[in-house]
């Protein structure tokens, strides 16, 4: 029977993934490579929703792309490619844009809070319709499983919807995909806003792990996340966020439950236990930034190695497109 199919995508809007990116979503990727037949980009078109520089997007997307196989993606295994190498995301994108409502879109929380930095009209169209870009990215691939952060669960849900109607109007095309999300990992913070999603655009330096940091500032930084008043180390989403956002961390990065690490520090205090965290983050991301770095020093092998995805992505996307194409009334082209 043929493996059940993943996809998932992640911006190149930074110089490095962040802690919250790894342990919400790539590191759920690198596991479902063995069982999935896996599909991973890495999505400039959506990165071009906000203003962006040409040079600074060109050498983030091939840093996203590095980090994904230092990760552990192995390109034999999972198709990793960019998204603008595949025409027929925009071209879905357009079809499902013209099934989509004004009021449908206007309903999307990750575009208020976007525009919001920018003000509502100054923000571009295309941030508007990114959750439908996502949705064409997701249903060109007939996905079954999308493994993602709980910041994406809306979005999901419109995928989902336009999957439907899609369906309903023109017949049997896509598969609908279900959300795969991690609940332990669903929404790492950030450390000096322990409230707040950690996040490439909207973070400070001192509230964002980066993959790619040196050990010396990542300790700095988690010995100085932001904790609360008291001294014990205990899970408390409400009162002690800080501390439970670290446990969070700690327990995914070391594969041991919370509740054990809670009896573990008992009467320690903050600081052996930051100290550890720091430790468990150092050993987490120091072989992942130098294979980065490995991979980043020969380019033209690391474009080679998406060009090889972009091909095997472009095989099944056009694939859809075709049926799309057909069901949509287009004519064909002889
Ligand atoms: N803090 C987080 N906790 C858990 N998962 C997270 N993800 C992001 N932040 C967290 C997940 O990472 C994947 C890739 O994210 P993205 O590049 O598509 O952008 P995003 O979700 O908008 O994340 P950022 O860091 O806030 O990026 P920018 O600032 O560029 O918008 C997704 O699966 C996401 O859920």
């Amino acid at each position: 029977m043929a493996r059940p199919r993943v996809l998932s995508g992640i911006q190149p809007t930074a110089d490095s993934f962040h802690l919250g990116n790894y342990l919400g979503a790539v590191r759920q990727w690198v596991t479902m490579q063995e069982t999935h037949d896996a599909f991973y980009c890495v999505v400039d078109l959506h990165a071009i929703t906000v203003p962006t520089e040409p040079d600074a997007l060109r050498r983030r997307s091939r840093v996203a792309a590095a980090q994904l196989f230092a990760a552990g993606l192995d390109p034999e295994r999972s198709t990793v490619f960019v998204q603008s190498h595949v025409r027929e995301h925009t071209e879905l994108a357009w079809v499902l844009i013209c099934l989509t409502g004004m009021g449908e879109a206007g309903r999307m929380t990750q575009f208020k809070d976007k525009s919001a930095k920018f003000g509502e009209s100054a923000a571009s169209v295309g941030l508007f319709t990114y959750p439908i870009l996502q949705a064409a990215d997701i249903l060109l691939y007939q996905a079954n499983l999308v493994p993602v952060g709980a910041d994406q669960k809306q979005h999901l849900e419109l995928t989902r919807d336009l999957g439907q109607r899609f369906n309903h109007r023109f017949g049997d095309t896509f598969t609908l995909p279900d959300p795969y999300i991690l609940k332990e990992v669903e929404k790492i913070t950030d450390l000096q806003d322990p409230t707040a999603k950690m996040s490439k655009s909207s973070s400070s330096p001192a509230g964002i792990l980066d993959v790619l940091e040196q050990p010396g500032p990542l300790r700095k930084k988690v010995m100085r996340a932001v904790t609360d008043t008291g001294s014990e180390v205990l899970f408390d989403e409400a009162g002690k966020p800080g501390i439970s956002n670290l446990l969070r961390i700690q327990s995914a990065l070391t594969g041991t439950p919370i509740p054990e690490l809670v009896a573990r520090y008992e009467g320690q205090g903050y600081g052996t236990f930051k100290k550890d965290v720091a430790e468990a983050v150092e050993q987490t991301f120091a072989p992942i930034r130098e294979r980065t770095e490995k991979l980043l020093a020969d380019e033209k092998e690391l474009d080679r190695m998406l060009a090889i995805g972009a091909e095997r992505a472009s095989a099944v996307a056009k694939e859809t497109m075709a049926q799309v194409r057909d069901r949509v009334g287009f004519l064909p082209k002889l």
